[in-house]
């Protein structure tokens, strides 16, 4: 018999969680009784059970970082009490977040907790995070994210069970109490089910035909490198070389484990003086990624469309599934939008965050979707994926390289051929003060309210409409409100501006300018180049200089 303690605790301001879970800096996690206060707030508020937590089986992964291990001898102490039957835990903790979407949902567990921050820095100083998933594998929607915030600001009493610590480095079931822990490899599925997925043998029959081909994976010391050391070392055969980066560290090796194109810049760097043909990263938790090649970056907003354009022929899945629609968050250029007219498909604009693609593919309606912000992936699970996303450029380099031979730019330039351009950047602000970023949104809603936007000629640019994005769920009939400033101008062109849900430390402005040119001639031509009248504009009607004291963005994607 297990004793269960009870013990007077007192809310702690803030653990609302954001865009993805709850993310702060490791010390606010350390302080007594903070992060059980949140992690019953999570078992208190699942959904499907009744009585919270009682009776459910759930999955718990995470990237490694540091402070996972305190905090999943918290999870024990916390389910064992709540009545929680089953604990499926990757081995020390360690499952990327795509393959612990896929965990729950094959193995049909009530949910799953996921110790990550992402692709924010890791380590005694920097960040960690957690976050529920609901039983369909994907991030918790705003209804159970409200619901867990609202215990968390009354929560008076924790009951932790007395149980000594679990060693969670070896594979194997135990007992503790009454509640089950299996660990688990938390590989092995995942790369099952992208054998599912993708024709493994169409792309190791293109490498052995392209001896000269090369690839370099940047795993960035997180949690894809044992992953993506399965997948191109094991199972491609391709030389040791081809991976770089692929032991998880629990500070990522003091790097900033975001793949773009300032923070990967080891990885550039190798592909362009290497003479590598495709270059790819993933982030912390595994699901971001970047693909870049010889002298060419694949924007995540050109990404999804390309996969989108030769998914039936390229990926067994499609071939087999078929393609419901398409999605993209609101941020995200509208280069998929194209493809999807294109291919007389439905196609959706949700709010930043995967969890706004779960209700879409859950009714069928959303096969492939994409963000900005390196995120790809499809309704095989209920995360964006990182090492899919390289899978899915390998198999459309094996498709298009059939009977021509083309890479990664020429990828790009015909695709440009087909469907235009849609010029994108992203300018981040990181840290910047948060009431003064609270005020440069507030002013350009209140011009929007008062009309005030619409109309105005700055530059070449003329104002056609501008709104604070609201989202009505056309499945479940929730509105999502207050979802970024959109100004749209006569000629299609778009600048967004929002505030991140993913800092950890004050506010993140992020500034998002798209373009579109159908105009041939400039298709090859540099992004910033294109864009730096429009980003002017958004310059001038942010006031963002006067209101963050920044003259430059911290990242530029
Ligand atoms: C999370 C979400 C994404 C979102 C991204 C950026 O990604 O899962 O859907 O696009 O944050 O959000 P924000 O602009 O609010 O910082 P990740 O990879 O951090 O889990």
């Amino acid at each position: 018999m297990v004793n269960i303690q009870t013990v007077a605790t007192q809310p702690f301001e803030g653990q609302k969680p954001g865009t993805s879970g709850l993310r702060k800096r490791v010390k606010i996690f350390q302080q007594k009784n903070y992060t059980e206060n949140f992690i019953q707030s999570i078992l208190e508020a699942i959904p499907e059970a009744d009585g919270g937590a009682k009776g459910a089986t759930l999955v718990i992964g995470g990237d490694g970082r540091y402070y996972s291990d305190e905090v999943l001898q918290v999870i024990v102490k916390c389910s064992v009490a709540q009545g929680v039957s089953k604990l499926i835990v990757g081995r020390n903790g360690i499952v990327s977040t795509p393959a612990a979407s896929n965990i729950i949902r094959k193995r049909k567990a009530t949910g799953g907790i996921l110790l990550t921050a992402s692709h924010n820095p890791g380590g005694p100083d920097n960040d960690f995070g957690i976050k529920y998933n609901c039983s369909n594998g994907g991030p918790a929607p705003e209804s159970v994210t409200n619901k867990i915030y609202e215990v968390s600001k009354t929560i008076k009493e924790l009951k932790l069970a007395d149980v000594p610590k679990v060693d969670f480095s070896k594979i194997g079931t135990q007992q503790v109490g009454d509640m089950t822990i299996e660990i688990i490899d938390g590989v092995a599925d995942y790369v099952d089910l992208m054998k599912e997925i993708f024709d493994f043998d169409a792309i190791k029959s293109f490498f052995a035909k392209n001896k000269d081909f090369k690839m370099l994976f940047d795993g960035m010391n997180g949690v894809t490198g044992p992953y993506g050391y399965r997948l191109f070392v094991e199972e491609f055969g391709l030389p040791e070389s081809s991976v770089m980066r692929c032991t998880p560290q629990p500070d990522f090796g003091g790097g900033h484990p975001d793949p773009n194109l300032t923070y990967a810049h080891d990885l550039v760097e190798a592909v362009n003086s290497q003479g590598i043909d495709f270059g790819a990263a993933s982030d912390g938790d595994g699901d971001r990624n970047m693909i870049i090649g010889k002298n060419a970056f694949v924007t995540p907003s050109d990404s999804v469309a390309i996969i989108a354009h030769y998914a039936k022929d390229a990926i067994p899945y499609f071939k087999k599934h078929g393609v419901n629609g398409l999605a993209r968050s609101m941020p995200t250029s509208q280069a998929v939008d194209l493809v999807a007219k294109k291919l007389g498909l439905e196609h959706f604009e949700v709010p930043t965050g995967w969890k706004f693609f779960g209700n879409l593919m859950d009714a069928g309606r959303c096969s492939i979707c994409g963000e900005e912000s390196f995120g790809t992936g499809s309704d095989h699970i209920r995360e964006k994926d990182g090492l899919w996303a390289v899978l899915a450029w390998l198999s459309i380099l094996a498709h298009v390289n059939k009977d021509k031979t083309m890479g990664v730019q020429d990828i790009l330039q015909e695709h440009y051929k087909i469907y235009g351009r849609n010029f994108f950047s992203r300018y981040d602000y990181e840290e910047v003060d948060g009431q003064r970023a609270d005020d440069m949104v507030k002013r350009l809603s209140h011009q929007i309210e008062k009309n005030e936007l619409a109309g105005k000629k700055i530059g070449d640019f003329t104002i056609d409409k501008a709104d604070d994005f609201e989202y009505l769920d056309p499945i479940d009939g929730s509105v999502s409100k207050h979802q970024g400033i959109r100004i749209i101008f006569t000629d299609g062109s778009r600048i967004i501006i929002r505030l991140s849900g993913t800092g950890s430390q004050g506010a993140t402005v992020r500034l998002y300018v798209e373009k579109y040119s159908n105009d041939a001639a400039e298709y090859p031509k540099d992004a910033q180049v294109g864009l730096k009248p429009l980003i002017d504009v958004a310059l001038e009607l942010s006031e963002l200089e006067k209101f963050t004291g920044r003259k430059e963005p911290t990242v530029i994607t």
